[in-house]
């Protein structure tokens, strides 16, 4: 069949919109139409060649909901009709990393995704008869896309898309970060530096769980008022301050409990580290940084009780967390429509870029 599609032709260059031929879904795969896309600032990353994995052709995108159109040989789970939201982790249910409750990083398809392809190894895309690679195992900047059955989270079809979109990567890493990774108790405090995309989830995942203090670190002042509507109480903008860790260490008497990089930048990753409590304060890093970017800090800050770890996809399995979020959005929990800033149609797909660029949007959303 034949799809509309925005393609990353070349790492640097804007996004072309072209009809792409797509073949149908093999054993064990789903053909889904894309209702709506977010743009993340991941995709960013990987159009401008800083992602080691980032691979050319490709269709970018992993943040996307949409409805099965078409199901292959030995699906079970799923058939036409369902809504779903794409997975760039999936959750296989089978494999080690499955089987073992300390992490959501299934691996049943990691290593084919990681190179643009599908797990028997070949794209289903193509343009002109050329190759054009899948992205993330997820591809949603595609009006139609081809995924495996167990990276397909099934949700209510009550569930409007072009909010939903954004449960398939910003809004579960953020709130899952808080919710799954830290596991921050109440009456914590915490310090979240980036307030964008990801980190006014992790504000409004710790608002949830009942933080005390909810310090937001960011160098655009506009992300103030933001950051309070989304639970922040403390609002610190890095260029105010020549010792930051200082001040910060200091506003929360003594360190956070908790803190979270949502930005990708090496420098604050050590910040982040640095302002939590000595003796049980956690640092997780979200952020993404450019390849052979890397983390620096004295080990006494780890040999004196502070932890580093990271997240990815805030923690969540897909498949079983994914529909609890939807249903925490269709609840009312958690606010997604004030975040969700601008909506374009495919063809302006490149202006999401620059909205982001110049700090001007949380979420870009794509709608079909
Ligand atoms: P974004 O561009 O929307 O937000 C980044 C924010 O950081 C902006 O508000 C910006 O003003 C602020 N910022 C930039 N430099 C700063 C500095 N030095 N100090 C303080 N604030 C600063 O991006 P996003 O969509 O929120 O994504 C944030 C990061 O998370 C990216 O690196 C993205 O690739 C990554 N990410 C990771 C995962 C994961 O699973 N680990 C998932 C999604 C996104
Ligand atoms: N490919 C990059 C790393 C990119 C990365 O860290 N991706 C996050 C998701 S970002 C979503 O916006 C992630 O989940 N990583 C875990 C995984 O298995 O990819 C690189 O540096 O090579
Ligand atoms: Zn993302
Ligand atoms: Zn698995």
């Amino acid at each position: 069949m034949k799809t509309r599609a925005a393609v990353a032709f070349e790492a640097g260059k804007p996004l072309e919109i072209v009809e792409l031929d797509l073949e149908g879904p093999q054993e064990g795969e789903v053909l889904v139409e894309i209702m709506a896309t977010g743009v993340c600032h991941t995709d960013a990353f990987t159009l401008s060649g800083d992602d080691p994995e980032g691979a050319f052709p490709a269709v970018l995108g992993h943040e996307g909901a949409g409805i099965v159109r078409e199901v292959g040989k030995g699906v079970t789970s799923l058939e036409p009709g369902d809504h779903v939201i794409p997975l760039y982790t999936a959750e296989c249910r089978q494999c080690e990393y499955c089987l073992n409750p300390k992490t959501n990083l299934c691996q049943k398809v990691r290593a084919t995704q990681g190179k643009g392809v599908m797990p028997n190894g070949t794209s289903r895309f193509s343009y002109k008869g050329e190759k054009i690679l899948h992205y993330m195992g997820t591809s949603t900047f595609s009006n139609f896309t081809v995924l495996p059955e167990i990276s397909l989270a099934k949700v209510r079809k009550d569930a409007p898309f072009d909010k939903i979109c954004y449960i398939g990567c910003g809004v579960t890493t953020g709130i899952g970060a808080v919710m799954f990774t830290a596991k921050v108790e109440p009456n914590s405090t915490a310090v979240v530096f980036g307030l964008g995309g990801i980190g006014l989830n992790v504000l409004q995942g710790l608002r949830l769980i009942g933080a005390r203090q909810i310090v937001g670190v960011d160098i655009n002042p506009a992300r103030e008022a933001l950051g309070k509507q989304f639970g922040m109480t403390h609002f610190v903008n890095p260029r105010d301050h020549d010792d930051l860790v200082g001040h910060l260490v200091e506003l929360t008497g003594g360190g956070a409990d908790y803190s979270f990089e949502c930005i990708g930048n090496v420098d604050v990753m050590r910040d982040a580290l640095e302002c939590v409590h000595k003796g049980w304060g956690e640092s997780v890093i979200i952020g993404v940084a450019p390849a052979g970017a890397e983390i620096q800090t004295r080990p006494f800050q780890l040999v004196t009780g502070r932890v580093w770890r990271g997240s990815a996809f805030g923690g969540a399995r897909g498949r079983t967390d994914v529909p609890k979020i939807v249903d925490m959005y269709m609840d009312g929990r958690i606010d997604i429509d004030s975040l969700i800033t601008h909506k374009m149609p495919l063809e302006d797909i490149n202006k999401a870029f620059d909205l982001m660029h110049e700090g001007k949007s949380i979420r870009s959303v794509v709608e079909f």
